[in-house]
């Protein structure tokens, strides 16, 4: 049957309608159908050895569009609905996005899982299925409310598979029921799946906001990603989270592996785990526990276990480095304390070195150090990220294992982040270097030879600039907010973080504001566009969220200060909306204090939609900007060398804000916070706890460099006035990104971990 005559099928069979007659929600739930058929009949890839992917989060993004694309029946499907009169994309609105990840950590796994399908290699993910996701943002009174996500509808991409396991908790058992979701390969005939572990018995969405019982973990146990961890219920509630999705997982693959024809002691020979940070390190003790209870001896299992796992760190901040109670371990699986008793034994006759204790003075147990004792490979997600890990977080570590330690710098799918998001500036590349960059984005390099050329160099112009009125007409449905298309679009768009440092960049708000009101135009209109979620617990980022929104307010009704710059921060900030404005991007603002933003990826996605970097250097902006050379990206601020000094004297005692704050500019930047222009428009307490926290302690040192930043965000407003020069950067960077395709990072892990075969 051909394609046509499927999808014609499917929608009589389902709603007794001729195609002509559907509406849009009935075309997309045919489409689910269709690709739901087509990636069942794919079988896995062959291999010899196969991967784990273990992440609390996938942040996976719409599927249709991807998984059409992957299927190879894109363009046929966008043609058969335009001959019934619909339209593609139209369609794809109905679709809602999986809310099963948080911000890059997650988008990484995704990207990941794309790739390994395209590579052909035998890998699936294992998680979690969160019913109602991180949470949905909406603003009320210039602050975020949370309310519940619930993504999941009666017909979606989740497949019911038929399997379950048991886990064994301290005091009750629960069934881990597993569901899954298809990853067609883009260039193969093969699909991988993504293991998502749920409850028997799920609880309904909270009535109102997202507080819920968290002592009632049997129906509540994936109903949030990250549930609150404020108190001992919530972060004993992660530990039961993460304790299911591993027991469940080591199962599974051992199940698989018997299937497959071998014993628990060819574990290592055909088994690859990779664990995601440190949520799912928990699956070390549990396959010991399991490998000994089929007969394996402690050092049996211990050496299966550390020729199969792999630890990926992604990140230096030191409250993002678990550390769990074992009291809490005891109470949720109390069979895995005496093995973690035993691992942490060992580990103390390796080294007697405190820095290297599995288990601390204060009964804390270290996940990320059980990963590096009984795991073969540790990485980093970009060179200066993991060169500072061996010199300094993880030293005592690098000291005893060498030969543990690499570097993988991030990649992202192309596929998704440029090929689908970004279609005018794709067929703009085929038409100068051919299609043949999709497979092989390194071939993106020979766009250098376009560099004079003035007819392709307006072209790009011409691109970007429909991506911007595109990107207008979108934010106006959703959010009745007029931009001025012709003003530079400079882009922010991450997890609201301090060190990711959204104040400076509100700081430079505030710069331009009081300059246009003294009567000092810029060069160039300029329009701030922030997407951002901050974790409902952590109140500075929200602070930081409400300064930005008086501020989008404030400008909102001057008119004399509108037409030069405005400032937007977008409602629920996810994958959908970074693919709608990634390609509408101008400047691609990195800002963090340097040393802590391990990779980054936006900046890797933003660089091959031809926006400019203006950043730091940190993680992979480091290598974004050795690729493109100083002319291609606004680089800026202290060193990390510098900064890591800074920190070095008993937790930043050596920075102090306030030598920063008290100069004229500086000052009066930070005093707009209580201005009346301000207060008159937000909450005060917000306002002044955020300006007492900047002036007085400014953790991540936004005061530091904020004057260098606020002098070369100003010079790459000014060069943006070089049509033409700008368009040269913007092809620099577009030729040079191939570097940063997950494919490239994928070949990689397998080449120097995984060997799967
Ligand atoms: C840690 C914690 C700690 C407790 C509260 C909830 C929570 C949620 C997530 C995490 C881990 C965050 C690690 C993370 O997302 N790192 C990001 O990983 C990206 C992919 O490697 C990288 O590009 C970013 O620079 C890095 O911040």
């Amino acid at each position: 049957m051909d394609l046509k005559e499927e999808l014609v099928q499917i929608i009589r069979e389902r709603f007794d309608l001729a195609p002509e007659q559907c509406g849009d929600r009935q075309l997309y739930e045919a489409l689910l159908i269709l690709t739901g058929r087509q990636t069942a009949r794919r079988p896995a890839p062959e291999g010899e050895r196969k991967l784990y992917y273990f992440s609390a989060e996938f942040l996976m993004g719409k599927l249709l569009d991807n998984n059409l694309l992957a299927l190879g029946i894109r363009e046929q499907v966008r043609e058969l609905l335009a001959c019934w009169g619909r339209n593609l994309d139209a369609v794809e609105e109905q679709e809602p996005e999986p809310s099963l990840g948080n911000g890059g950590l997650g988008r990484l796994a995704a990207c990941f899982l794309d790739s390994i399908a395209a590579l052909g290699l035998k890998g699936d993910g294992v998680g979690l299925n969160y019913h109602y996701g991180l949470f949905h943002q909406r603003f009320a009174d210039n602050k975020q409310r949370e309310t519940p996500d619930p993504w999941i509808e009666p017909e979606s991409w989740l497949i019911p598979t038929g399997t379950s396991f048991t886990v064994p908790f301290g005091g009750f058992e629960l069934r881990a029921v597993l569901w899954d979701m298809a990853i067609p390969g883009a260039y193969n005939d093969r699909a991988n799946r993504l293991h998502l572990f749920d409850v028997e018995d799920p609880a309904p969405a909270p009535e109102t906001g997202i507080d819920f019982d968290k002592t009632a973990v049997a129906g509540h146990l994936t109903s949030f990603l990250y549930p609150d961890d404020s108190d001992d219920a919530g972060r004993l509630l992660r530990v039961y989270q993460q304790y299911f999705m591993v027991s469940a997982g080591a199962q599974l693959i051992l199940k698989e592996l018997e299937e497959r024809g071998y014993g628990p002691r060819e574990l290592a020979d055909h088994v690859a785990i990779q664990i995601n940070d440190t949520h799912p390190s928990m699956v070390i003790p549990e396959l010991i526990r399991l490998l000994t209870g089929k007969g394996l001896s402690m050092d049996e299992a211990i050496d299966q276990v550390r020729r199969t796992c792999a630890y990926t760190n992604h990140t230096i901040l030191a409250e993002a480095l678990e550390k769990w109670p074992l009291h809490f371990i005891q109470r949720v699986a109390p069979q895995l304390e005496p093995i973690i008793r035993e691992l942490d034994r060992r580990a103390k006759e390796v080294s007697s070195d405190p820095a290297v204790a599995i288990l601390d003075e204060r009964g804390l147990v270290h996940m990320a150090h059980i990963d590096i004792h009984y795991g073969y490979s540790v990485n980093g997600v970009a060179a200066l990220h993991t060169e500072i890990l061996k010199k300094a977080e993880l030293k005592p570590f690098y000291d005893l294992y060498p030969e543990k330690f690499n570097n993988k710098t991030n990649g992202v799918t192309l596929r998704r982040w440029l090929e689908a998001c970004n279609p005018d500036l794709t067929a703009l590349i085929d038409q100068c270097i051919n299609t043949r960059w999709r497979r092989d984005p390194g071939r993106l390099v020979s766009l250098m030879e376009y560099m004079d050329n003035d007819h392709v160099l307006s072209q790009l112009v011409a691109v970007k600039q429909s991506a911007k009125e595109r990107f207008c007409r979108e934010l106006r449905e959703a959010q009745g907010v007029e931009l001025d298309p012709n003003s530079i679009f400079d882009v922010q768009i991450k997890r609201l973080h301090e060190y990711k440092r959204q104040q400076m960049n509100a700081l430079y708000v505030i710069q331009k504001y009081l300059e246009i009101k003294e009567g000092r135009l810029p060069e160039y209109p300029v329009t701030v566009i922030f997407g951002a979620k901050a974790a409902p617990a952590y109140v500075m980022a929200k602070h930081i969220i409400h300064l930005i929104l008086c501020l989008q307010k404030l400008i909102e009704n001057d008119p004399a200060v509108r037409p030069w710059l405005r400032v937007v921060m977008i409602e629920n900030y996810n994958v959908t909306w970074a693919e709608r404005l990634i390609p509408a991007a101008d400047i691609s603002e990195q800002i963090s204090l340097a040393s802590k933003e391990a990779s980054g990826t936006g900046n890797m996605k933003l660089m091959a939609n031809g926006a400019v970097t203006l950043g730091t250097m940190d993680g992979a902006n480091v290598e974004i900007a050795e690729l493109v050379g100083p002319g291609n990206i606004y680089t800026f601020g202290a060193h990390s060398d510098r900064v890591i000094h800074l920190y070095d004297d008993k937790g930043g005692a050596r920075y102090r804000s306030l030598d920063y704050y008290h100069t004229p500019r500086v000052e009066r930047l930070v005093d707009f916070l209580l201005s009346p222009e301000l207060l008159a428009i937000g909450d005060a307490a917000a306002l002044a706890a955020l300006w007492r926290d900047i002036k007085g302690k400014d953790w991540f040192m936004a005061l530091l460099d904020l004057e260098e930043y606020i002098s070369v965000k100003d010079l790459a407003v000014r060069q943006y006035g070089d049509r033409k020069a700008w368009a040269r950067k913007m092809l620099v960077n577009i030729a040079k990104s191939g570097y940063f395709s997950s494919d490239r990072t994928i070949r990689q892990y397998n080449e120097e971990i995984w060997h799967l075969g």
